[in-house]
């Protein structure tokens, strides 16, 4: 483990803000040990400090006063999630009671830990790789079953592994191109040049895998978004109602009643959904409904599906599909024909990507479910089968490599001087260094950690 050099004792409350049973504060640095022995009051006083053991007793004030029981436990360097000298306290969970024993400790040298500084001291420690750094962000905001899922593989190191096969492929290749840096006269096997660019096309091959699993891993945490869109008055708000199962937007007969935007999350089989009901489109309108269109627009252009309802109860819908349809650019559309309850007689031979619905009897509700439930796992990768990319960063970085690698592979083949291919190797490694971490700047993590909040 490194030695890292952590000037500052610092402090946070590691449990979420609110009441609750408990709250927990962590102190890191060389002078956690004496700041909590100079406010803990242990109850049996002859027991002494042993690392790991949990210690019952009263936390007080520079003035002796009681603030709370408390139980604490006491990490040394070198054997704490940080790496530093750490304590942990564990008292009630009330705000003032918290807001107290923080301030104590801070009155008595400690400071405000940064957002992820823990987290990012583990990662400087040397006790956890960038990748794992990032996953417990990932599993602490992961809430559907999915999210966790990956999330935990991150945490647990499988994909770091994996990064560290791919790391030992590409220095074995570079390894071949370097020694025959050495013996520029001896001309390349046919053989060996083969097995070369082969084992190039493995490995970007296992890249192209690992970029093409970050739609779906995308999908997994930041949720797969779906907008409901159509003319006003086509039942938008009256879809989102149902499929929210609450009567969260309102519904009037009167055209244009949604202008805002209006967004909520849901669970369909364990994946997180983002569902936003928008304003109507059509021409007329007045200020505020145009301001509400143009936002529309956009949400229905960045979603991964769009839920197009058409009120086929008013003349000449038909037409309007497909001049309304021309100005929204997104490949992903599910043509709605609602208000099928209204009409005597069914439209006659929709296409595939259309489903007649009625929000007022919920008619054809279960069957669009379940085609925006396939929708779904068509985008999603399979969880079990491997790694999941889930951050951009990762991916980019991937695009990076796999870059440099196809230039390195190109070079090799038009047999130019081994020095090429293996400058771009070098710089492809680099690339996968950053995901990892084994090559870092402040720069990088800094974006990585402004995402934490304090206390992680
Ligand atoms: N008969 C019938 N009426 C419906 C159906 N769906 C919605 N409506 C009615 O159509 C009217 C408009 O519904 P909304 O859900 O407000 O429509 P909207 O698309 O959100 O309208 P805007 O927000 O104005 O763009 C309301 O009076 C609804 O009760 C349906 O399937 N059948
Ligand atoms: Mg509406």
């Amino acid at each position: 483990m490194k030695n890292i050099l952590l000037e500052d004792t610092i402090v946070a409350i590691i449990t979420p803000p609110g009441e609750g049973g408990i709250a927990a504060l962590r102190i890191a640095g060389n002078d956690a040990r004496s700041i909590l022995s100079k406010h803990f009051k242990p109850q049996q006083k002859n027991r002494g400090v042993k690392p790991f053991l949990m210690r019952f007793g009263f936390f007080v004030d520079d003035s002796k006063n009681v603030i709370d029981e408390i139980m604490t436990v006491y990490m040394p360097a070198g054997k704490s999630y940080t790496g530093c000298e750490q304590v942990e306290i564990f008292c009630h969970g009330g705000r003032q009671v918290v807001r107290l024993i923080q301030d104590t400790i801070i009155g008595s040298g400690a400071r405000m830990a940064e957002p992820g500084e823990f987290t990012k001291l583990a990662f400087l420690a040397g006790k956890i790789d960038l990748t794992k750094a990032e996953s417990v962000a990932e599993i602490i905001s992961a809430n559907t079953s999915s999210s966790f899922e990956t999330a935990r593989e991150h945490l647990l190191g499988a994909y770091s592994e994996h990064i560290g096969m791919l790391r030992e492929q590409l220095i074995d290749i570079l390894a071949e191109i370097e020694a025959s840096i050495d013996y520029p006269e001896e001309e390349i096997d046919p053989k060996d040049q083969e097995k070369l660019i082969s084992d190039f096309d493995d490995l970007l091959g296992k890249i192209s895998e690992l970029k093409k699993s970050y739609k779906g891993g995308r999908i997994i945490n930041e949720g797969f978004k779906i907008a409901i869109g159509g003319r006003p008055n086509a039942g938008k708000s009256s879809l989102f109602n149902l499929l929210l199962r609450q009567q969260r937007a309102l519904v009037t007969p009167k055209a244009g009643t949604t202008r805002d935007y209006l967004s909520e999350w849901i669970d369909i089989d364990g994946f997180k959904v983002n569902i936003i009901d928008t304003a109507g489109l059509r021409k007329a309108g007045g200020t505020i409904e145009k301001e509400g269109q143009k936002s529309a627009k956009s949400i229905l252009k960045s979603a991964d599906l769009v839920l197009w309802l058409v009120d086929i109860s008013s003349k000449g819908y038909k037409k309007q599909i497909e001049t309304d349809l021309q100005d929204i650019t997104n490949n992903h559309i599910l043509k709605l024909y609602n208000k099928i309850d209204k009409s005597a007689s069914s439209p006659e031979h929709p296409d595939t990507d259309t489903i007649l619905i009625s929000c007022k009897t919920e008619k054809g509700i279960s069957q669009l479910k379940k085609e925006i439930s396939a929708r779904i796992n068509a985008t999603i990768p399979d969880l079990t089968a491997g790694v999941v990319v889930t951050s951009a960063r990762h991916k980019q970085k991937f695009s990076n490599a796999e870059k440099m690698i196809k230039a390195a592979r190109d070079k090799c083949l038009e047999k130019e001087s081994p020095e090429l291919p293996a400058f771009d190797l070098r710089e492809a490694l680099k690339e996968l260094d950053e995901i990892t971490g084994k090559v870092y700047n402040e720069d990088i993590l800094g974006r990585i950690f402004a995402k934490f909040c304090i206390g992680k």
